[in-house]
């Protein structure tokens, strides 16, 4: 009994992994310090009580080699692979580090699962032309160029500030793509369009940058990038997201906790996680 009681936990696996050329430096503690909030968080937001952390998540850590990228990738992609494969009828959160863990574990989602998809909710397009091991700016078009994931199965929301030669590959590659000026501009049109893909697939990976977010509610972040969604707003489109049963797994990732205030941003992400249980 107890061990069914363990299995239907839903799985958070810690990803302490940065590649983000020395840019990102405090994303590696994250996922500690975010374990380490929830006993702030007494209750999610439909008032569900929060009880000891053990009790609520099924806690996993995968062992990452911050000096060897190329090491930390392969160990992240094998680790989430064998996570995956266990099948579990919870949903799998994976909490960063920063955003370049989303390349291995979404391979690793890809490869498990049939023609599945991904949201991702981000500031920045990360579709920079990919090193080796892709960084957390170039982790997206990593996975397109490099994996069998099909650009048409990915959709983008809180574009804000990219390059030119991202957008191009965006639209080379018909990728659906929004601003926030379209999320305010039109946002009923954009949540039912969202709603329509997530019934068309049944294996749904959600990538949750935090700097979606604005900077206000979140000043532990690695780049700054003004004008986002206050974190009422982001956290009302992640809860309807999350609320579909075909979203099978999460990432929380870009928490920078050396630049972080009174622990504001951390504890906006452990928010966001609760809404998970
Ligand atoms: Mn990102």
């Amino acid at each position: 009994m107890k061990k069914l009681n363990k299995i239907n936990r839903p799985v958070l696996v810690k990803v302490p992994f940065i590649n983000g050329l020395g840019k990102t430096k405090g994303c590696e503690i994250s996922p500690d310090k975010i374990v380490n909030t929830i006993p702030e968080i007494w209750c999610n937001e439909s008032l569900k009580p929060i009880k000891k952390t053990e009790e609520i998540f099924n806690i996993k850590k995968i062992n990452v080699f911050n000096e060897n990228a190329s090491k930390s990738i392969e160990a992240i992609f094998n680790e989430s692979k064998k996570i995956f494969s266990e099948k579990s009828k919870q949903k799998i959160i994976f909490l960063g580090g920063d955003h370049s863990i989303s390349f291995p574990i979404t391979n690793a989602f890809n490869s498990c699962f049939k023609n599945s998809a991904f949201i991702i909710l981000d500031a920045h397009a990360d579709c920079m032309k990919p090193m080796q091991e892709p960084t957390h700016e170039e982790w997206l078009r990593a996975l397109i160029e490099k994996t069998k994931v099909n650009p048409r199965n990915i959709f983008i929301i809180g574009l804000r500030n990219i390059y030119k030669d991202e957008l191009c590959f965006l639209k080379q590659k018909k990728i659906k793509y929004f601003t926030t000026k379209d999320f305010f501009e039109n946002r009923n049109k954009i949540e039912k369009e969202l709603k329509k893909f997530m019934k068309k697939f049944k294996n749904i990976y959600l990538s949750l940058d935090i700097d979606l977010i604005d900077p206000v509610f979140t000043p532990g972040i690695s780049y700054e990038e003004p004008c986002g969604l206050t974190s009422r707003e982001g956290l009302s489109l992640f809860q309807k997201i999350i609320s579909n049963k075909n979203i099978k797994a999460i990432d929380i990732n870009e928490v920078n906790s050396f630049n972080d205030s009174k622990n504001k941003t951390t504890k906006l992400a452990t928010k966001f996680l609760c809404e998970l249980i």
